[in-house]
């Protein structure tokens, strides 16, 4: 493993949020622990660091004041001045009490029509600023009490508001897709469209379910207990994966949004393979992008050392992924599984279903026979640890 290796280069197509770095340290339990970091002197030094990209939600970057115009000016000559560029965009719907009780499924209908009034000037402005994505995180999009929101027509709603954005983006020639990006829970108690799967069922229901995919992020779907690299093989296998937010996450508590690579480790490794393809052409190659917190306790060395952290371990782990995939022993342990033969289709071509209920089968010899995972696995583990 070299060092040089392990230096982010724009190739490897790296993108930060700028809430990210900028994160305050703003809980539930106490005000900010750091000072403002400004938007734009944090794009110099992710792009210092080895960044690609950056992307943000309105509210990070520009005040909805008489100092927009200049930010935005200020941000462009940053954008100019490092080559980084913005890749994806998304609205705050969620931090203003206005969406206190929803945004697009506020039960206020006056609530909705500002919602998609404030969506729809951030879509001129990403497409202004040559974004590729457009995500739409509905944290506030949900409910504490079950009488209390109408989930049928929260979820006409949502449809509704996907299609206009989509048919604005159509109307204007925008080259933009729609990600969304699911959560089970965390500010609501419950949120609408709470996994990568609900979220893939909901997007077959739009009129044009080819501009909506999905932004899956690791925490998000490890609060929920489920595997976050079969889900986002799954959003691949449906063509879905059109953006992903990297962080780390202990297991089912509070979002942590640790730093990639903290948490499930095991999960990063094979987030990694399942973003690399796994062994088959079923592989994401947009941008890899961070969407974490520098631990409250931090102070601003913290924050940078902790975005740095974040692309030097996905470089690190897409090594042991690749070494791990070259493995001779890794080969003939995947034969030795028979993984392979999964790729064969349980009826030939030209079989009928007599073919199968006819045919005889050593039931005896088929419960006993070695699956040969467990050792299959102790060499990803070896990798990981070091020891291979
Ligand atoms: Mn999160």
């Amino acid at each position: 493993m070299s060092a040089a290796n392990l230096t982010p280069t724009p190739d490897d197509k790296f993108s930060f949020g700028l809430w990210t770095v900028g994160w305050q340290g703003v809980d539930v339990f106490g005000p900010a622990s750091r000072p403002l970091l400004d938007p734009v002197e944090a794009t110099y030094r992710l792009a210092e660091l080895g960044a690609a990209a950056v992307t943000f939600h309105d509210d990070d970057l520009l005040p909805d004041d008489a100092s927009r115009d200049a930010t935005l000016e200020r941000f462009q000559k940053a954008l100019a001045d490092t080559g980084l560029r913005v890749e994806m965009v998304t609205t705050n719907l969620f931090s203003d009490p206005v969406f206190k009780e929803g945004a697009v499924t506020a039960n206020s209908r006056e609530v909705r029509r500002y919602a998609l009034a404030k969506a729809l000037r951030n879509i001129d402005l990403a497409a202004e600023l040559g974004a590729d994505t457009f995500v739409m995180w509905g944290g506030r999009e949900g409910a504490e009490h079950g009488a209390s929101k109408n989930v049928g027509a929260a979820l006409d709603r949502y449809r509704d508001a996907l299609n206009t954005l989509c048919g604005y983006v159509r109307d204007r020639g925008y080259d933009l897709r729609f990600a969304l990006e699911p959560k089970p829970n965390e500010p609501r108690g419950d949120i609408l469209l709470p996994s990568i799967g609900h979220a893939i069922a909901f997007i077959s229901e739009l009129d044009h379910p080819e501009m909506v995919g999905l932004n899956p992020e690791v925490g998000h779907e490890e609060m929920a207990g489920l595997n976050f690299a079969q889900g986002i093989t799954q959003a691949l296998w449906h063509g879905k994966l059109f953006h992903i937010d990297l962080n780390g996450q202990h297991g089912p508590r509070f979002d942590q949004d640790l730093r990639f690579g903290a948490g499930n480790l095991r999960g990063a490794f094979w987030t990694v393979d399942a973003m690399l393809g796994a062994g088959t052409d079923l592989r994401y190659d947009g941008y890899v992008h961070f969407d974490y917190k520098p631990p409250r306790a931090e102070a601003i060395d913290g924050v940078w050392e902790s975005a740095r952290a974040c692309m030097r371990n996905y470089l690190i782990l897409r090594e042991k992924v690749e070494a791990f995939r070259a493995d001779p022993e890794v080969a003939a342990a995947l034969e030795a599984a028979g993984v392979g033969e999964l790729e064969v289709p349980t009826l030939a071509e030209g079989e009928s279903l007599d073919d199968v209920r006819g045919a005889t089968y050593d039931l005896d010899a088929l419960r006993d026979r070695s699956v040969a995972m467990e050792a299959l696995d102790q060499l990803a583990m070896e990798h990981l640890l070091g020891v291979r």
